[in-house]
């Protein structure tokens, strides 16, 4: 078994707009991990830019803020073992068009943009980004179904 770890999700305005946040959770869910934070809300440019600040110098940043700021997006917060990477392989690769099929992004993203989800990249990123949407902290609780997923 490998680390127990808490990512941060998030569910981008195209999700929210296009009815896939159950869809979307539903993965996540259907994998083991459980849900110990979740909010919904319209990120202000300052928390956009905060969450983004790696990407300020890339060309697509303005476009990106512009996009997340757009509407409600579902902040998350996913608990389970080595949640960080469990669950971008559960989302894809960036980009739409080519992540394979049975990724969240393969099965209902076709721009490298609009790609529905995102998910930290690693332990220091999780840290920070759950810190930044969860300044309260998650919720952890166990679940009675724990033996049939877990060796
Ligand atoms: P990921 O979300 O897979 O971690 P990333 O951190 O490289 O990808 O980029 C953050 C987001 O920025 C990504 O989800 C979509 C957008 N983005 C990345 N590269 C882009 C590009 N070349 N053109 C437009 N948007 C891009
Ligand atoms: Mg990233």
């Amino acid at each position: 078994m490998g680390d127990m770890q808490t990512s941060f999700v998030m569910v981008k305005p195209d999700g929210v707009q296009r009815g896939l946040v159950g869809e979307i959770i539903s993965r996540f869910e259907r994998k083991g991990l459980r849900l110990v934070g979740m909010r919904q809300l319209i990120p202000s440019e300052e928390l956009a830019a905060t969450h983004y600040e790696v990407h300020k110098e890339r060309p697509f940043y303005a476009g990106l803020i512009e996009f997340i700021t757009s509407g409600p997006v579902v902040a998350m917060a996913w608990r389970g073992t080595d949640a960080i990477s469990v669950c971008r392989n559960v989302i894809g690769p960036t980009d739409g068009g080519s992540a394979p099929g049975g990724t969240i992004r393969g099965d209902f993203a076709l721009e490298i943009g609009k790609n529905l989800v995102h998910g930290s990249d690693g332990e220091e990123t999780a840290e920070f980004e759950l810190g930044l949407w969860f300044p309260e902290g998650e919720v952890d609780w166990e679940r009675v179904t724990e033996e049939w997923v877990y060796e």
